[in-house]
């Protein structure tokens, strides 16, 4: 017995000595191994643009996304069954706004929200309406327009996105909000810029969570046609210069500079202003311009042939993937 304890004691005493002897070591060997993971780069999930595609194809066959139609309640319902497989919370306002034409909308918002413990967030929005009028067709002008690109394209990346995230390990600290925003399209010149934009005015003064922060925002409008380009849209310039540059550089390291290229175009009057102004989060506008500051909108914009034929999977891909590598990066950084 006596042999036994003295034993153990020498050694304990020994297990002791050493640890003290190698202490130092010991910490800086785990800090060091901490720094380690906090500085190598989660890699980005892969963007399926096949996925992203069916997504709006689905969308479209709704038909028209217009105030007041069954196509926007069953649309809407579509998005927040798909939302809430993939996000952790789903917010859903139902309300109306009043169009520039004076008549009370049903509007349909819906927020998707994927860690919601998290400080550092970041808001990615698109609008899911359908324009009610073609007026920059030479026919039909007063029919609504199916509006695969402008509205279906930034759901479909959207919600392949937050899939691609769900299946891969998003850093706790990195929360993200997907805003499909309704009745954007409701507007008209001669009724003054504050007619475009209503669900986004409406969210962006009654957020789904009161005092809702956001470290910044992304925009997506028209992000699925063929031939598609994204220069630095004018107003992102002015109010969160920083966040353009950062997601063009991930649009770079992801391999789709032809994409985005680096060059200045036009103020747009689009989703990203209210949320800028009325809501104070910094964000960008993604949005296909042409460099003609004349006709800054490709020729099938507000036309008849906004539709499936238009989508193209490369441009998909390449604004999807882009998005990825741009969280992935601010999941570095942010740690
Ligand atoms: C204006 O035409 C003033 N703004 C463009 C906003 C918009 C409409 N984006 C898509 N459709
Ligand atoms: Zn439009």
């Amino acid at each position: 017995m006596k042999n036994t304890g003295t034993i153990i004691f020498l050694l304990a005493a020994l297990v002791l000595i050493t640890s003290c002897g190698s202490n130092e070591n010991t910490q800086e060997n785990k800090k060091a191994a901490v720094t380690d993971t906090k500085e190598k780069p989660v890699n980005a999930p892969v963007f399926d643009a096949d996925s992203a595609y069916a997504y709006v194809a689905k969308q479209v066959a709704f038909g028209p996304r217009l105030p007041g139609s069954s196509a926007q309640t069953k649309c809407a319902a579509w998005m927040e069954s798909m939302l809430k497989k993939v996000c952790d919370t789903v917010y859903k306002q139902d309300v109306h706004v009043k169009g520039g034409d004076g008549k009370s909308l049903p509007c349909i918002n819906l927020i998707g929200v994927i860690n919601p413990r998290a400080t550092g967030r970041i808001l990615l929005l698109t609008h899911w309406d359908s324009r009610p009028w073609a007026d920059q067709d030479t026919k039909d002008k007063d029919k609504p327009i199916i509006a695969a690109d402008d509205g279906g394209s930034g759901v479909g990346v959207l919600l392949e996105l937050a899939r691609a995230i769900k299946g891969y390990h998003l850093p706790p600290s990195v929360g993200i909000d997907i805003l499909f925003t309704d009745v954007e399209d409701y507007g008209k010149s001669e009724w003054g810029e504050d007619s475009y934009c209503l669900g986004t005015q409406y969210w962006a003064t009654h957020p789904h969570v009161a005092g809702y922060k956001a470290t910044f925002g992304i925009l997506l409008d028209m992000v699925g046609a063929h031939g598609a380009q994204f220069p630095m849209e004018g107003f992102s310039t002015q109010f969160a210069p920083e966040i353009q540059q950062k997601v063009w550089q991930a649009a770079a390291k992801a391999g789709y500079s032809s994409y985005f290229p680096y060059l200045p175009a036009d103020e747009i009057t689009d989703d990203h202003v209210p949320v800028n102004k009325l809501a104070g989060i910094k964000t960008i506008d993604i949005i296909n311009l042409s460099p003609d500051p004349e006709h800054p909108f490709a020729p099938h914009w507000h036309t008849h042939a906004d539709v499936m034929s238009i989508i193209d999977k490369g441009t998909l891909k390449a604004v999807g993937q882009t998005l990825l590598e741009a969280i992935y990066e601010q999941s570095v950084t942010n740690n």
